[in-house]
């Protein structure tokens, strides 16, 4: 398929006038959260986001996007509403985070987006550093980075190093990034609007808006993952199959001819040769 004929449809173009009605009106930074049974993290998440946002005069607004967890996010984000510029979309007719995400995206009202998880895994305190070099134009993808120099996992046991050092090999010949798979990441809105066609599957947002919006100038910023402060882990084995098929589709929208050439004309190749071999 031809990637030209993937252009984005999710939006349509923005006239200038609409971009200056909404910068009047509107926040600079727009965090979007999904989250699944996050309730007991969603209250200190909130309050560290917004001092940080604060002390760097950023003008921001905090998205939640929940799959009807029914577990009392709704009443927590409530709760917070007179104090915070929050809000939560509670989604009942579909689940994932990607799409959940891409949701958020959809209802945000600022000119650059920022996607961070509800466990506080990701230091608010970072949020600056990823919302700066996207602000002034300098960068197209801004990756809170595990594995750029100075980052680091903690207390991450040695299979959940090995799987996660695997994943990311696997995307390599994709991009450049060091820590691809990141769910900490800043974009501009118009790298949405711009984006081919999104089809994601499972986590991984980040590396699909990385591929189809097309980034070229990608900033790390090293952070040091802490193990999520309370509640479960949503990843199971089924998302990091589907990260599999989705890492397929990736590479058949980046490389087209040479994925079609891999995955038809080499088995084709072997049938032939086999065939041949046995007359
Ligand atoms: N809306 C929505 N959010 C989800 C879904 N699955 C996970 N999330 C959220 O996505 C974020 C990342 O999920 P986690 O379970 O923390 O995944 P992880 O960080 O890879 O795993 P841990 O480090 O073990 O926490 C969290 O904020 C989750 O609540 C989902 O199906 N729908
Ligand atoms: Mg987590």
């Amino acid at each position: 398929m031809n990637p030209m004929s993937e252009r984005s449809n999710h939006s349509k173009p923005v006239s200038d006038d609409h971009i200056k009605t909404r910068c009047a009106t509107v926040p600079q930074l727009s965090i979007v959260v999904p989250t699944y049974k996050e309730r007991d993290n969603l209250e200190l998440l909130t309050r560290r986001i917004f001092e940080v946002v604060g002390k760097s005069g950023i003008d921001a607004e905090l998205i939640f996007v929940d799959d009807n967890s029914q577990d009392g996010s709704v009443e927590l984000v409530e709760s917070l509403r007179p104090t915070y510029p929050v809000r939560m979309i509670v989604r009942t007719a579909e689940r994932g985070l990607s799409t959940a995400v891409l949701r958020g995206f959809s209802e945000a009202q600022g000119e650059v987006f920022l996607v961070m998880d509800a466990d506080l895994s990701h230091p608010p305190e970072k949020i600056s550093e990823l919302y700066q070099p996207i602000a002034s134009g300098e960068s197209d993808f801004v990756i809170g980075s595990r594995y750029a120099s100075g980052g680091l996992t903690q207390d991450w046991p040695f299979l959940r190093k090995l799987n996660s050092w695997g994943a990311t090999l696997l995307a390599r010949p994709l991009t450049s990034a060091s820590d691809p798979m990141a769910g900490f990441f800043c974009l501009h809105r118009r790298t949405w609007e711009n984006s081919a066609r999104l089809n994601p599957l499972g986590y991984k947002i980040g590396l699909e808006l990385l591929i189809k919006g097309r980034c070229r100038k990608i900033r790390e910023v090293p952070i040091v993952f802490e193990d999520r402060y309370a509640g479960k882990s949503k990843l199971t084995l089924k998302q990091q199959m589907l990260y599999l098929v989705h890492l397929q589709r990736l590479y058949f929208f980046r490389f087209p001819v040479l994925s079609r050439l891999v995955c038809y004309g080499l088995p084709l190749v072997v049938i032939v040769g086999l065939i041949l071999m046995l007359r």
